[in-house]
């Protein structure tokens, strides 16, 4: 099997990189390890910013998104018993973010894909790459039951945290800087009409919690939990008292609640591969880079990646152009680093620490009081929040 880019995974990075090359004219092949049934049963991301709505839309992918996704205008930042609204269309000259389950936009992609006749080979095994130091580079896997061979121009990692192309770049070739937060976030979905139709991010003495939605009767909500806890640990009655608790306003606002439908604990950690290239390796999205979910970014992320990757590729196809590839790594991570700040600012002014001090959370209401009466720092905020402009 030959193609022009090998792009192992089909999350949101991999799969909208087919689709931006196959609209320059450029073929790709991608090689997912699981089925489509479960990556486009994941529950993940749900924040898309202006930025990655704009690039779905015009690239015929946003039909549905446009139906079924919900437009905010605002944030709400929640402290000491009350609500401050950070309106992020005003500060922002006009931008939103959508509200779209990321494996919504994960269907889009593979029903767009296999409709232009594009290659995805899911439950492919023991996939690994190889001689991406020269200009013949191959990705080896197993799919049903035979040893196959991909060779390719160009092999895009686009295979997660988790994924076998970050370690595949020799150690000494690359530096990676890591922070692991003490804590994780225990996701709920309920079936139960939004309690609010503006996400809340709120910080509270019992730990920070979020409060999403999904659909006019599905929730997802957010509470900080010790990263080691079992979801046995929390039957509905105790998620419930934990959110009024950490919900509750002076006011008396309260959550609507329902029948809990799933339960999860995430990890919380920053993560940084620099540089995100090795000769003809490149990465892309998670394969390269973490932050922490509280300032909603790494699906946006992956997507800003391949944007610029993808217009690498295309000067190289199209104009025997090196410049671009080479410059990819600097130019992806100058955003990478700044969503890298956000994130790990959003997460530090929201959560408790263990060993928080009154100190500490007096620290922290003086910046979230700050950030929602200075116009500035609100600008600031929001500006991050929608996702800065390209260059
Ligand atoms: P993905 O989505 O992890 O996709 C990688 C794909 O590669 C496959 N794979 C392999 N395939 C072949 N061979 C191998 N050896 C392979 N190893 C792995 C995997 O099966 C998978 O299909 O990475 P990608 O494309 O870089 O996309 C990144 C995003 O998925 C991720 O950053 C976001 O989900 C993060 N995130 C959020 N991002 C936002 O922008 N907004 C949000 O609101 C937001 N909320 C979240 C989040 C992540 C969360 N979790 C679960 C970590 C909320 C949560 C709870
Ligand atoms: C979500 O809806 O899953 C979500 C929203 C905002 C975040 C993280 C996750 O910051």
């Amino acid at each position: 099997m030959r193609t022009q880019v090998g792009i192992v995974g089909a999350g949101p990075a991999g799969l909208l990189l087919s689709h931006l090359l196959h609209a320059e004219g450029i073929e790709s092949v991608v090689l997912e390890n699981r089925s489509r049934a479960d990556i486009e049963a994941t529950i993940r991301a749900g924040v898309l910013e202006q930025g990655t709505v704009d690039l779905l839309k015009a690239i015929g992918v946003g039909e549905r998104m446009q139906r079924e996704g919900a437009v905010h205008h605002g944030i709400e930042l929640r402290f000491a018993g009350r609500g401050h609204r950070i309106d992020l269309s005003e500060l922002t000259g006009g931008k939103a973010i959508t509200v779209y389950a990321q494996h919504e936009v994960i269907k889009d992609l593979v029903a767009a894909r296999l409709a232009a006749g594009g290659k995805i080979v899911f439950e492919a095994a023991d996939v690994s790459v190889h001689d991406f130091e020269r200009t013949t580079p191959k990705i080896r896997f197993r799919h049903a039951g035979a040893s196959e061979e991909l060779a390719c121009d160009f092999i895009a990692g686009c295979d997660g945290f988790h994924g076998v192309c970050r370690p595949a770049m020799p150690s000494s070739a690359r530096s990676e800087y890591t922070r692991v937060y003490p804590f994780g976030w225990f996701g709920i979905l309920t079936q139960a009409p939004p309690s609010s139709h503006e996400l809340i991010y709120t910080h509270h003495a019992r730990g920070f919690a979020l409060v999403s939605t999904r659909s006019p009767d599905l929730q997802r909500l957010y509470l900080q939990c010790d990263p080691h806890d079992d979801v046995a640990n929390w039957p509905d009655e105790r998620v419930w008292a934990e959110f009024r608790a950490r919900l509750a306003t002076h006011d008396g606002w309260a959550p609507h609640e329902g029948p809990i439908i799933q339960k999860n604990i995430i990890a919380m950690r920053s993560f940084v591969c620099e540089p995100m290239q090795h000769g003809r390796l490149f990465l892309a999205g998670d394969a390269a880079h973490i932050v922490p979910p509280t300032g909603a970014k790494g699906l946006n992320l992956a997507v800003a990646d391949v944007r610029v990757l993808a217009r690498a590729l295309v000067a190289f196809f199209r104009e025997g152009r090196h410049d671009l590839l080479d410059r990819y790594s600097e130019t992806a991570l100058s955003r990478i680093w700044r969503a890298e700040h956000f994130s790990w600012w959003m997460t530090s002014m929201l959560h408790q620490f263990p060993g928080n001090d009154p100190f500490q959370e007096r620290l922290q209401l003086a910046e979230l009081g700050y950030v929602t009466t200075s116009r500035p720092k609100a600008i600031t905020l929001a500006e991050n929040y929608v996702g800065l402009p390209f260059e």
